[in-house]
C-alpha cells in the first residue's frame, strides 16, 4: 500500500456537497431508494444545506437533470435514483441502456461522480428487495459509492 494512503474507504462526507437526483417513475420504489440515500449521506456527516435533490419524471431524464446540475451547482458527487422495471416491450432496454450510457457521459464529461443508483429489474418484487427490502438498498450504497468518489478526488485534485 501506498504511504498515506488510507486501506479503508474514507467515508466522511463532512464539507463536501451532494446532489440527488430522483426520478419520481416507480415512486413507491425510488422513494425507498431516496431515504437510503438521504440516511447515508446523514450518517456519514454530510450536512442538510449541503445536500438537494431534484425530482425527475423518470430515469431517461436523470442524465440531463445530473448534467445541468453538474454545470450549475458543481457539487463533489451527484447521486442518481430510479426504477426501470421490465415489462412486455423493448422500452425497458431503451430507458435502462440510456440511463446508464447518459450517466457515465455526464461524470466522464464534467469530472464530477455520478453514482448509478437506478435499479433495472425483471420483477416488482426484485426492485422491492433492492429498495429496503432483503437485498438492501441500492440507494444508500449508490450513496456511499459517491462519497467515496468525491472524498478520493478531491484528494487527487489536491
Ligand atoms: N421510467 C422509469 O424510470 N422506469 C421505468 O420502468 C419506465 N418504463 O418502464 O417505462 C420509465 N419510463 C419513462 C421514461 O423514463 C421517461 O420519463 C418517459 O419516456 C418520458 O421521457
Amino acid at each position: 500500500m501506498t504511504e498515506g494512503k488510507p486501506a479503508e474507504a474514507n467515508l466522511d462526507a463532512r464539507g463536501l456537497k451532494f446532489a440527488v437526483v430522483c426520478s419520481r417513475f416507480n415512486s413507491v420504489i425510488t422513494d425507498r431508494l431516496l431515504a437510503g440515500a438521504l440516511d447515508a449521506l446523514k450518517r456519514s456527516g454530510a450536512e442538510d444545506s449541503d445536500v438537494e435533490v431534484l425530482n425527475v419524471p423518470g430515469a431517461w431524464e436523470l442524465p440531463l437533470a445530473a448534467k445541468t446540475i453538474a454545470a450549475g451547482r458543481k457539487p463533489d458527487a451527484i447521486i442518481a435514483l430510479g426504477a426501470v422495471i421490465r415489462g412486455d416491450t423493448p422500452h425497458f432496454d431503451f430507458v435502462a441502456g440510456q440511463a446508464a450510457s447518459g450517466l457515465m457521459a455526464v461524470q466522464l464529461e464534467t469530472g464530477i461522480p455520478v453514482a448509478f443508483g437506478v435499479l433495472t429489474t425483471n420483477t416488482v418484487e426484485q426492485a422491492t428487495d433492492r429498495a429496503g427490502g432483503k437485498d438492501g438498498n441500492k440507494g444508500d450504497d449508490a450513496a456511499i459509492s459517491a462519497i467515496e468518489m468525491a472524498a478520493t478526488l478531491r484528494r487527487l485534485r489536491e
